[in-house]
């Protein structure tokens, strides 16, 4: 790269500069002689070599932009899932030749040191991995921006089996150190908790409130840098750590009781101790609105007080920035910006009001009501006594807009309010969020439908304008150049280089997918992903799969709604078959059911049918007769990091939730950019793969969502379904037997049994024979490996709408410029 501008700490692109920063960072930095350094030493200096590399680039980016004074955009989420950063950066920086280089030189193994780093899996699942591939889309795109989060000390908890149950272990993610942050103390917030609020008047008689908060939490910043793609620009990514004040300390401690002091120490610091594991069913706990307001003070105050010039009149905050709120998890900032505006600085109410419409963007993303957040109010005012006063005040103002708007319909006023009645008296935060925000955002093309026509219709009625969608995207620099780099070398060789930044281009594949030769090499490629899969796996947990076998991959949080328990009656179907001899062997393809799935600790459903999965592999892939052409493997942990080997060896990607309750998922992107195809419902962005991929290149079955509603209406009977279809019933009354649990016919056998006979939430029982046909139809398109393989890439040309980069422009186009 040659760089006029660069000031002169910048470092050389060449091998002999990077190896000289190397073995600075091993002696001075790690404090040891190369020869005597460990493998975690020789990471630690490598990624701080890269990262110095990265830190020139971040301050011009910050120069820049206190020169420039843009408007930028505040990411808020309480997850950001970014998986391992060292080759990433390396990819980001084009350090990725000279680094391997220069270690050869020195005899280190580059890839060994990549492999040393343990993922910061801040987060549960696709809500947490789309932050992280929004704030790398935000830097490729050149967008001034920063992520605002919490830097939990242990991330998602790590999963292990013990005779087939999940059993979770802390995640330790920084352990061995932590290379890729910058803490800064010295820019620590104060952020209060409890209390009272009272009354003043000023000179002039003014009233005013005055929160006195009775306890203290310091929130010190660590610096992340997030690197464009080969684009100069690194942007900041500001995650949170909770101390204990010292003022805190020093009150109890001088009263005399030091064990007090340290309990009160250690309740401050438990704010950012972890991260909640739920996925979609938010639990309601006290620390976690703890950890909610937390990170969204610290953050306002850090935009309000550090980021913006000392000067700067808050009149025009709307000028300078965008809060998009990543779900409702950050939407207590909308009470704290009004608090800060009003008691701080003394404005009046419609003006606060005023900057705080304009200034707050909302995404939702579910559908399922029991996700929907709510805070009781009696938790909620005895944590943030102002900010409950300011959301009464709020939800009034709002509740008169309601009645000017239909005039005597109580109903609506009751079904709207921001506080519901029941069960408990509390606060729908989606509601707040929905007032307060200039936008509101689903995030595929159906969910945004459905927001509009169900969950929040009417809010849509009264606020039509503030109505988009952004459909999810992933990023294609982690998903398929540092993923898959086979793949993108052959998609480089016959389009050219840009793809990368501009995936749309991959349509130029089309006319490739008729070239027989072509074919062959993505094939060939494929199998190569496949053998690299099955040896990670064989490595990591001991499984042994064929390189050759269709490669068939559920992997997702395990919930109810994702329906993992179909996909095991189409396994179990198929076994049942072949054992009883209606299916002859011969018949049958040679398939690896993947799946990868962590349940909530407290979700007993989810880890029964955990357990229920891996009895179930366990007995299959121990039957000889079966003669290896069935396997199921279920590598415990799934995260990031072996997303990256298991999507690109993929030939199948199982996307079958019930219609109209996965908002989106972004897992379905990521497998069709690799070229798996899809069998899916007609569910979240599924809708548009289908679209832009086309029929004959996906698997669709299924109610759709229209049906499923009629269905829940009519009074849905799942027992018809077992009384109806042999098939199914077999597949059920073999699981029910015992045949997978050594004669077990009791707990979690009967319970997931019989919860699909009598109840069957999510309508697996009625999907089944349409998922089976499905299936059939996948095999006989797998029978013939050419036209599959056609089908395969037209699944890579036609995805590059799914690029985070796109998603990022339509959120300019329709929510921050707006
Ligand atoms: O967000 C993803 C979507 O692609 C998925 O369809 C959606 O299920 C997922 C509370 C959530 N929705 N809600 C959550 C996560 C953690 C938590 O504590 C809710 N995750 C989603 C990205 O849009």
């Amino acid at each position: 790269m040659n760089d006029t501008t660069a000031p002169s700490a910048a470092r050389e692109h060449t091998v002999e500069s990077f190896t000289r920063e190397f073995l600075r960072e091993v002696n001075f930095g790690q404090g040891v002689d190369l020869d005597r350094a460990s493998t975690n030493d020789k990471y630690l200096a490598l990624a701080r070599t890269v990262r110095a590399y990265l830190t020139t680039r971040w301050l011009e980016t910050l120069r820049t932009q206190r020169r420039e004074q843009k408007k930028a955009v505040a990411y808020m989420s309480a997850e950001f899932l970014l998986g391992r950063q060292l080759e990433n950066n390396l990819l980001a920086t084009d350090l990725g030749e000279i680094a391997r280089d220069s270690l050869d030189l020195l005899g280190i193994d580059l890839v060994e040191l990549c492999n040393t780093e343990i993922e910061p899996g801040l987060g549960n699942g696709g809500l947490g991995r789309l932050a992280a591939c929004f704030v790398d889309s935000l830097a490729t795109e050149n967008v001034p921006s920063i992520g605002y989060g919490i830097r939990y000390e242990y991330g998602i908890f790590r999963q292990r089996f013990e005779d087939g149950r999940q059993v979770e272990e802390p995640d330790e993610w920084l352990r061995l150190g932590s290379p890729w942050e910058m803490p800064h103390p010295e820019n620590a917030v104060k952020v209060g908790f409890g209390g009272r609020v009272e009354a003043w008047k000023d000179e002039s008689g003014r009233a005013h409130r005055r929160w006195s908060p009775d306890w203290h939490v310091t929130g010190v910043p660590y610096n992340y840098m997030v690197p464009g793609y080969r684009n100069g620009r690194v942007n900041t990514l500001r995650l949170w750590s909770a101390r204990a004040t010292q003022a805190f300390d020093l009150a109890i401690f001088n009263a005399g009781d030091y064990t007090d002091a340290v309990r009160a120490q250690t309740q401050a610091e438990n704010i950012s101790k972890v991260l909640y594991p739920e996925d979609s069913t938010p639990q309601g706990k006290e620390l976690r609105l703890q950890q909610q307001y937390f990170f969204v003070a610290c953050s306002l105050r850090d935009f309000v007080e550090k980021v913006l010039p000392e000067d700067f009149d808050l009149h025009r905050l709307p000028e300078r920035i965008t809060f998009q709120l990543n779900d409702t998890h950050p939407v207590i900032a909308v009470p704290e910006l009004m608090r800060l505006l009003i008691d701080e600085r003394g404005w009046e109410w419609a003006d606060a009001w005023a900057v705080t419409q304009k200034v707050f963007a909302y995404t939702c993303h579910t559908l399922l009501p029991e996700a929907l957040e709510v805070w009781p109010v009696d938790l909620l005012g005895r944590l943030l006594p102002r900010h409950l006063e300011i959301i009464y005040r709020i939800n009034e103002e709002f509740l008169e807009q309601v009645r000017e708007a239909f005039p005597g319909d109580m109903l609506r006023e009751r079904h709207m309010s921001i506080i519901a009645e029941e069960p408990v008296r509390s606060v729908r935060m989606a509601y707040l969020a929905t007032v307060a925000g200039a936008k509101v955002n689903g995030v595929a093309e159906l969910h945004s439908q459905l927001l509009r026509d169900k969950v929040l219709s009417d809010f849509a009625e009264m606020f039509p304008h503030k109505f988009t969608n952004v459909t999810n995207g992933v990023t294609p620099r982690r998903f398929m150049a540092l993923s898959n780099p086979r793949l993108s070398a052959l998609i480089t060789e016959a389009i050219g280089e840009g793809w990368v930044t501009d995936l749309e281009r991959l349509r130029e594949l089309e006319p490739l997918a008729d070239d027989a030769e072509f074919r062959r090499r993505f094939r060939e490629v494929k199998s190569h992903n496949r053998a690299r899969f099955a040896g990670v796996i064989a490595e990591r947990d001991g499984i042994e799969i064929s390189p050759d076998a269709m490669v068939d991959a559920m992997v997702k949080r395990l919930h109810e709604y994702k329906r993992q328990s179909l996909k095991l009656l189409h396994i179990v179907s198929l076994y049942e078959r072949i054992t009883s001899g209606a299916l002859p062997l011969a018949d049958v393809t040679p398939r690896t059911f993947v799946f990868g799935a962590k349940a909530a600790p407290g979700y007993v459903r989810a880890k029964e049918t955990i357990a229920l999965i891996n009895a179930v592999g366990r007995t299959i892939n121990a039957d000889a007769s079966l003669e290896g052409r069935l396997k199921v493997a279920f590598p415990a942990n799934y995260n990031v990091t072996l997303a990256e080997t298991l999507i690109p060896a993929a030939d199948l990607s199982e996307q079958i939730s019930q219609a109209g309750k996965e908002a989106s998922g972004t897992g379905n992107m990521k497998f069709a950019l690799n070229g798996a195809l899809t069998v899916g419902t007609d569910d979240g962005a599924n809708v548009e793969i289908r679209q832009l991929v086309g029929d004959d290149h996906f698997f669709l079955f299924g109610m759709d969502e229209p049906a499923v509603s009629d269905l829940q209406a009519s009074g849905y009977r799942s027992a018809s379904y077992y009384e109806q279809d042999k098939d199914l019933r077999a597949a059920l009354d073999m699981i029910a037997s015992g045949a997978f649990t050594g004669g077990d016919r009791g707990s979690f056998v009967s319970s997931i049994t019989a919860s699909l006979i009598e109840r069957d939430r999510f309508m697996a029982l009625a999907d089944f024979r349409a998922y089976v046909d499905a299936q059939e139809r996948v095999e006989a398109h797998w029978a013939d490996q050419e036209a599959w393989t056609r089908s395969a890439v037209l699944n890579v040309a036609r995805s590059g709408y799914f690029s985070s980069d796109r998603s990022i422009r339509d959120y300019l186009a329709r929510i921050w410029n707006a």
